[in-house]
């Protein structure tokens, strides 16, 4: 018998446990689901299965009590994210996503806090095309959601390293080392012939029962912590010396989310089991890190089966030796390494190889054209010219890439044309760093608003840390409609996170580069007292701060005794 596969056979299994093991390799009755014409939406089960083809059934809450009146079903439509590796697209594929999300969906590109983009309210009878038309665009949607490895984050700024590239290459080997074998995905949405012979499908990682739960990996290239990669199941850290890659320290075992109300689940941050030096052991150790994970992990209650948990259930010595066990090597010591920054290098920046890099800033990484600036319009005007790639950060922003000298002026004329460069500019050193998750109308767990609300927050924040004289500090400050933690905000200097319509806790102290969670401060408050409770943490902080002390640092250090 398989380590821990008693755990799998004896405990009651979660409800997904049934239904990914009665998938036929994640098919379920999707096709079927597809031709029910009556409703917009999918049969039950379905909807667990089809999250491992990306994709996600939602539905406009906005609209659910109008709805209701009339006696109408909900208005439901789906969400689907996209693979993207280290958040790299080309040219190319962004104009075909452009056109995707004009045509079939709400028409908003979203960058995600994986360095990713997903597009939202694409109905039923649509999401065959979507999938196509990406297909056509070698794009695809392949693991980016369910019990499986999701989009692999990499610090995304090639200015950081000469050997940017050769770490960067890690994400795309590592989400390629961990897709599922299935075919379903290209049967299903791409009409490929059905597989007869079964065998090909044979997933010796994922077998039938895929992960417990999600699982998240991230790769940082120091001093830059723009993955937060303390927040993955996997953080890797390239250890770089004298310009040259020397392997990677590998933390495992963090994750944000917790339930209110539910003292068993926490937020956790990654510890460092080790350093490894060659591709081949990164790999190994990558892989059997899963499979502990994949045969130890708790099947029957979900709210506790990330591998954090496994981590602290079996303890942090044992779960590596049990991978050593497995990929027949021992990590060494983890290497030394300094994190100084998590923030984005906004503008104009040169590599070592002497392109040009724009980073521009996108507010909650929501790509459209608005009131205030033609984003989107810009954004398919500088495709057009087929003289850049895109990267995609893990702040919810956007990097214009690989711009050959000669190129600049002709990028930099369209973002002067379309005022990006002054949008850039101008926003304030809070609204740059701080990012917030969908929350309403289409996440379904939200509890309160995220990306809708913080901005107007922020109106009102920014005069507060003007009067206290603190506009330029960069504090990292995060908002989330929900516990689950989407744009990280446990592990922000200052945090919100949603417990009702227009109610928020508030959690202060982390550090400013992702090195420390923050603690709650105060709950449940609505916008008055948020913004009183801050008045005052901002002026303490002022009035009593040492030289060179960030604002999550002091408050970790002599505010928290405060907390209520
Ligand atoms: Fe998330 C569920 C959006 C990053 C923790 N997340 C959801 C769903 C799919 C709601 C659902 O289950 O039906 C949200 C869809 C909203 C919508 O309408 O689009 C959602 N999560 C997002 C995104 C789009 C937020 C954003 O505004 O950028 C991020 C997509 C990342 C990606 O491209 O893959 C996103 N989610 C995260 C992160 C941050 C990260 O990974 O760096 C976290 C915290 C880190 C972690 O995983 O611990 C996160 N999302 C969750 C959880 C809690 C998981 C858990 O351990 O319990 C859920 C709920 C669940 O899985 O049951 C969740
Ligand atoms: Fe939805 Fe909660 Fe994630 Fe926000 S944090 S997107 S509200 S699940």
């Amino acid at each position: 018998m398989k380590p821990g596969i008693e755990i799998y056979i004896m405990s009651k299994l979660s409800a997904i446990e049934r239904i990914k093991v009665e998938s036929d390799a994640l098919r379920g009755t999707i096709p079927q689901s597809l031709q029910d014409e009556i409703t917009g939406a999918i049969r039950e089960d379905d909807q667990a299965v089809i999250k491992f083809h990306g994709m996600y059934q939602q539905d406009d809450r906005d609209r659910r009590e109008e709805r209701a009146a009339k006696k109408l079903d909900r208005l439901y439509t789906f969400m689907i994210r996209l693979r993207l590796p280290g958040g790299f697209i080309s040219a190319d594929k962004w104009l075909a996503a452009n056109d995707v999300a004009g045509e079939n969906s709400t028409g908003v590109i979203k960058i995600t806090t994986r360095q990713t983009i997903q597009l939202h309210g694409i109905i039923k009878a649509k999401i065959r095309p979507t999938i196509q038309a990406f297909n056509e665009a070698h794009l695809d949607s392949i693991a980016t959601c369910g019990d499986i490895n999701r989009n692999v984050t990499c610090s995304s700024h090639p200015n950081e390293s000469p050997i940017h590239a050769q770490v960067f290459a890690f994400a795309d080997k590592i989400s390629t080392l961990l897709m599922p074998k299935t075919k379903a995905y290209y049967e299903i949405w791409l009409d490929e012939e059905k597989i007869v012979d079964k065998k090909i499908e044979e997933d010796p990682l994922y077998q039938d029962r895929y992960m417990p739960r999600k699982f998240k990996i991230g790769i940082a290239i120091p001093p830059n912590n723009d993955v937060d990669v303390f927040t993955n199941d996997i953080g890797l850290i390239a250890i770089i010396e004298n310009n040259e890659l020397k392997g990677f320290n590998i933390a495992i075992g963090g994750g944000l989310s917790t339930t209110h109300g539910n003292a068993e689940t926490y937020a956790r941050l990654a510890s460092i089991i080790g350093f490894v030096d060659t591709e081949e052991k990164v790999l190994k150790a990558v892989y059997e890190i899963l499979t502990v994970q994949r045969d130890n992990g708790n099947r029957s209650d979900r709210k506790l089966a990330r591998l954090k948990y496994t981590v602290d259930r079996m303890g942090i010595d044992s779960y590596r030796t049990e991978v050593e066990k497995r990929t027949g090597f021992a990590f060494e010591p983890a290497r030394p390494y300094t994190f100084t920054r998590r923030m984005d290098n906004y503008g104009w920046l040169q590599n070592d190889k002497g392109l040009w890099y724009y980073t521009l800033f996108i507010e909650n990484g929501r790509v459209v054209d608005d009131e205030n600036i033609a984003l989107k319009t810009a954004l398919l005007e500088v495709a057009k010219t087929r003289k850049t790639n895109f990267l995609f950060t893990a702040n919810q922003n956007m990097i214009i890439s690989d711009v050959a000298a000669a190129d600049k002026d002709v990028i930099n004329e369209i973002l002067e044309r379309f005022n990006i460069i002054e949008h850039t500019e101008k926003a304030s050193a809070v609204r740059k760093n701080a990012i917030s998750c969908v929350a309403l109308p289409t996440c379904p767990l939200a509890l309160a608003e995220a990306q809708r609300y913080m901005p107007s927050l922020i109106n009102k924040i920014e005069p507060l840390l003007e009067s206290h004289g603190l506009q330029q500090d960069n504090i990292v400050m995060r908002m989330t409609g929900c516990p689950n933690g989407c744009a990280r905000p446990y592990a922000a200097e200052i945090g919100f996170v949603g417990t009702g319509p227009g109610r928020y806790n508030l959690h202060i102290g982390g550090d400013n580069e992702g090195e420390r969670l923050n603690t709650l401060y105060k709950e449940n408050l609505g916008e008055d007292e948020l913004l009183a409770a801050m008045d005052q943490l901002f002026g303490a902080y002022v009035g009593g701060r040492a030289a060179g002390e960030t604002f999550g640092d002091y408050a970790h250090n002599n505010l928290l005794s405060q907390a209520n």
